[in-house]
């Protein structure tokens, strides 16, 4: 009998759940950064292994929130986590356990149905001697809190190390049925991946604090018409909002240049994924606070 089912990735921001969200389905289906915060949705990821079907849902990263739209995330999370059937809690192996994973640990309690794996992510940045130390750790911390734990997996999304393992034990707890998703890879439409591929090429070339402050819309997206079938173009236009004025000229950057660089970035990234020319059109508007505000934010879609 074959299994499927979905498998939450949870954890504190930047502990490396999109990079192994990616790695699982073997094809990026969310956005990554060297910045804490950069997943805003839950994101659906499929694996097919065998006649088993694995659904990944990546999920930004529990934190203290300090805005309407960091409050909102972390109850998205809370929610969706009462949904699924397995919980990945993901550990960096090269940080210790501390008030963050415990205050996830506390809400995992909570949860009646769902099996638990806990992950130790980003094992190739420690020696081997760390990595069992820091299951170890794991280990204790689940005790101490009085979780029941399935199974601890060190693993590298980066690397690919026991990725494929991690694969099979989450799989493995998954209930018998049939699957529930066609070939598709993930459940976002076009316009949210191509928004996000864009706020990922800013959050690349952005510094301090400005990342946060960005959100993408994409106005419009469509093919161009009159085009030789052999030679078609997609147009895209799409909107960076800063929250600040004096954001603005930072995104621009110097006559534009930087705007110009996230916009080329993006487009060869868009290119790729949708498989045909794009012409982007980008501009830089100021949505006041909207990470406060909350029809600013129920119209960039939270
Ligand atoms: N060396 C190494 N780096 C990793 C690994 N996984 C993630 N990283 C890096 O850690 C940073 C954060 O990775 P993400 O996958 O975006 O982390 P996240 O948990 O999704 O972060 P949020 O969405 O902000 O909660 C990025 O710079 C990644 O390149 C890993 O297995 N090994
Ligand atoms: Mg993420």
């Amino acid at each position: 009998m074959s299994r499927s089912g979905f498998a939450i990735l949870v954890g504190r921001p930047n502990v490396g759940k999109s990079t192994l969200t990616n790695a699982l389905v073997g094809q990026p289906v969310a956005i990554t950064s060297s910045r804490p915060q950069t997943t805003r949705h839950t994101i659906r990821g499929v694996l097919n292994r065998g006649d088993d079907q694995l659904i990944l849902v990546d999920t930004p990263g529990i934190h203290r929130p300090r805005t309407l739209l960091g409050r909102r995330l972390n109850d998205l999370v809370l929610t969706t986590m009462s949904e699924v059937d397995v919980v990945v809690l993901c550990l960096p192996a090269d940080q210790k356990i501390g008030p963050g994973d415990t205050f996830i640990a506390e809400r995992l309690l909570e949860l009646r149905r769902q099996k638990l794996v806990v992950a130790v992510t980003k094992s190739d940045v420690v020696s081997r001697d760390m990595i069992a130390s820091r299951l170890m750790e794991a280990s204790r911390f689940a005790d101490s809190m009085g979780l029941q734990v399935s199974d601890f997996v060190p693993v590298s999304g980066a690397e690919g190390d026991n990725v494929d393992e991690l694969a099979h034990v989450l799989a493995s707890l998954l209930p018998e049925g049939p699957r529930l998703f066609g070939d598709e890879i993930t459940d976002q439409p076009e316009r949210v991946v191509v928004a996000e591929l864009i706020r990922e090429s800013a959050l690349e070339r952005l510094r301090d604090e400005l990342p946060h402050s960005v959100a993408v819309d994409i106005d419009e997206m469509g093919m161009r018409e009159g085009r030789r079938p052999d030679d078609p173009l997609m147009d895209i236009y799409a909107v960076i909002y800063v929250e600040r004025s004096s954001q603005k000229p930072i995104v621009l950057g110097r006559r534009g240049e930087q705007l110009k660089a996230i916009g080329a970035q993006a487009r060869a990234k868009i290119e790729a994924l949708l498989g045909t020319r794009v012409y982007l059109d980008l501009h830089v508007k100021i949505a006041k606070d909207w990470q406060n505000s909350p029809g600013q934010l129920r119209r960039l879609g939270f």
